[in-house]
């Protein structure tokens, strides 16, 4: 098994601000790692320049690249030139500049949706680019693959130990609750605790309830996310999961049991329910020796409760 220290090591957290982001920025913390990091007033990721400068003056010994623009279903639906350009940018800018400047491990993070859309379940590393992908989030899916193609190409080319990993569908402490550009997990949080507080009857639920998510709590994917960094260094990227999923329906009815709404829940179909089913395989990470620690209940609980603590 690969052994890579981190302790010693200057360690940025690109997208710290975001829910995956500060769960890295937690874990490292408690191994005592330097952990050093950029707000956007300090470096633009989708300028290359800027990118380059800072990468060279700040001189990580290890990057992990969970700046991405990200969202939910409707969001990747409405801004796909949003979505693949500045995924794009961001990823080439990083990546290119930390071969440049001899960065020693470099972790992308992508997501399940590279996968196509009808592939497969439970869905293995090697179903990638095997099958047309899922309308709503192709143009992030392509930035992400397009990530993963370049980690490979760099160690191919010049021995870079550039890796990458595909969480599943993730929530948790610091989610975004915006109910458009949000992902399932924190909208239906805040739906229930809204129709709640405010006494109405119905919650609406988007879709048609059928399809299938596999949900991870982030502070797992982070944990996930440093054993591979630690562990992990060869082609392949690397599915990060939990291993079991749920229909939107069962989700649903655990985040109104969580909230403790007790009106009805409604479906509104003209939203799409986007891919069917998107379960990971995680036999490669579970034979690096990792296994989830945090049930979906708990998962929620603890996200609700920082919902909460984000309102007063
Ligand atoms: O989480 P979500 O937006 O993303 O939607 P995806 C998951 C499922 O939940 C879809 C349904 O079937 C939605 O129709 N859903 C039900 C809702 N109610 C809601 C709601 O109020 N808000 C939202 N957002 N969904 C994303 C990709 O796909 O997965 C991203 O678009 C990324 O690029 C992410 O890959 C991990 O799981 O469908």
């Amino acid at each position: 098994m690969v052994e890579f220290d981190l302790s010693e090591k200057r360690i940025w957290v690109a997208g710290h601000r975001g829910m995956v982001g500060s769960a890295i920025c937690r874990r490292l913390g408690e191994m005592g790692c330097e952990v050093v990091t950029a707000g956007r007033d300090q470096v633009d990721l989708v300028r290359q320049s800027e990118t380059e400068a800072w990468i060279a003056d700040t001189k990580p010994d290890v990057i992990f690249l969970a700046a991405a623009k990200v969202g939910g279903i409707l969001a990747n639906d409405t801004y796909p030139a949003d979505f693949i350009y500045e995924n794009l940018a961001i990823e080439l800018n990083i990546i290119h500049s930390a071969y440049q400047a001899g960065v020693e491990k470099l972790i992308m993070l992508g997501s399940s949706c590279i996968y196509p859309r009808l592939a497969p379940q439970p869905i293995a590393e090697d179903a990638l680019l095997t099958g047309p992908l899922e309308p709503t989030n192709e143009w992030y899916a392509i930035a992400k693959i397009a990530g993963i193609k370049l980690c490979q190409a760099y160690r191919k080319q010049h021995g870079c130990d550039f890796i990458s990993a595909m969480p599943t569908n993730l929530y948790g402490i610091g989610d975004n609750f915006n109910l458009e550009t949000s992902h399932v997990v924190p909208a239906l949080i805040r739906k229930f605790h809204e129709a709640k507080v405010s006494g109405a009857e119905t919650v609406t639920v988007w879709g048609t309830g059928k399809p299938r998510r596999e949900f991870m709590y982030a502070d797992d994917c982070a944990d996930a996310l440093v054993h591979l960094a630690q562990h992990y260094s060869d082609m392949s990227h690397v599915n990060v999961g939990v291993g079991q999923d749920v229909t939107i329906k069962d989700l649903a009815s655990t985040v109104q049991q969580t909230v403790k709404f007790e009106g009805e829940i409604v479906y509104d179909t003209s939203k799409p329910d986007g891919t069917p089913r998107k379960l990971m395989d995680t036999r490669l990470l579970n034979s690096l020796g990792w296994t989830p620690k945090t049930s979906l209940e708990q998962g929620l609980s603890q996200s609700y409760e920082w919902f909460l603590s984000q309102e007063s």
